[in-house]
């Protein structure tokens, strides 16, 4: 898939991403307006949507449409938005800016941005509940695995660790383990979840998953190098926090040289579990290269 091919084909997408996600979330007006405006604030604010594209592009990849991957795609970015709203809070990681926007604390408030969280991770579920899976996979299947990468054994497990890492001396697998949580696990399940939509063998799942972790830590580890190179104007969110604060990442373990080749080889790794999908991995392939080499 050449870079213009891509382009069209993220344009395509987006637009129906966006248009549904203005449609997973209640109307700004319905009452209580306070929390539908603050649901609608985060989820509506931009982003790359990378969970979304995931998520179609997989469902494709496996014989279906982006079309029917719509509802998948939509949990995803919910769950996303709520994670991004807790780990902005005081409590959390305490940042006042995201997307080149103020928080949701900031401008809701910090009782009204745990509730916002929790509404658009509860509303979640209730979307993705109306996917009409093909034959293989119930709608039941995809609850159970979206449940299963946001909980306390993924994202959650994530957060916890980063949490007590805080200070503490970096090591390899404690590096390891909250990348491949804290970000792993919703990139895996975007796209099992997008695959089982687009009606995914095992084999083809098993696949995806070993892409979507692969591609989890080539994802963070740029991450991680963004944040301590980058410019919070294009990053939109506060730049060079991780030193700061001290947190463990590829760049304060392994330094800027060796992360960058860590995150090219974990790229190659994902594109190589892609082999069984021959052509029609075409635009996951094409992804996986846009994540090495975006700026923000
Ligand atoms: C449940 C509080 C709580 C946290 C769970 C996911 C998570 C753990 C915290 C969110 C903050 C964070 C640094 C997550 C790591 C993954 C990551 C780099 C998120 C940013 O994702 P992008 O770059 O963001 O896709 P956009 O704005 O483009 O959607």
């Amino acid at each position: 898939m050449t870079p213009a091919e891509l382009n069209r084909w993220i344009k395509r997408t987006r637009v129906l991403v966006e248009k549904s996600l203005r449609t997973s979330v209640p109307a700004a007006k319905t009452k209580p307006a306070t929390i539908h405006r603050a649901m609608r604030y985060s989820l509506l604010s931009g982003g790359k949507r990378l969970r979304p594209l995931l998520c179609c592009a997989a469902s494709e990849a496996c014989g279906g449409t982006a079309r029917e991957a719509l509802p998948a795609a939509c949990a995803v970015e919910m769950v996303h938005a709520y994670s991004l709203i807790h780990d902005d809070l005081p409590c959390m990681d305490d940042d006042d800016l995201r997307r080149g926007k103020p928080t949701s604390h900031i401008v809701f408030g910090e009782g009204m941005a745990v509730l916002a969280g929790d509404a658009l991770l509860t509303e979640s579920f209730g979307v993705l509940a109306k996917a009409a899976p093909r034959a293989r996979h119930s709608a039941a299947d995809l609850v159970a695995e979206l449940a299963r990468a946001a909980g306390s054994r993924g994202l959650i497990a994530g957060q916890v660790a980063d949490l007590e890492a805080e200070g503490r001396k970096p090591s390899e697998p404690a590096l390891y383990f909250i990348h491949a949580a804290k970000t792993g696990m919703l990139l895996r399940a975007s796209l099992k979840l997008g695959a089982m939509c687009g009606g995914a063998t095992g084999a083809q799942l098993k696949a995806l998953d070993r892409f979507g972790f692969a591609l989890g830590l080539a994802f963070q580890i740029q991450d991680d190098i963004l944040d301590a190179t980058q410019s919070a104007k294009k990053l939109g969110k506060t730049a060079g926090k991780d030193a700061v604060s001290g947190k463990m990442t590829f760049p304060a373990l392994y330094g800027l040289g060796k992360s960058q080749t860590l995150a090219a080889q974990w790229t190659d790794d994902a594109v190589a579990s892609l082999k069984p999908f021959g052509a029609r991995g075409k635009t996951l392939r094409a992804l996986a290269a846009l994540i090495l080499r975006r700026d923000r």
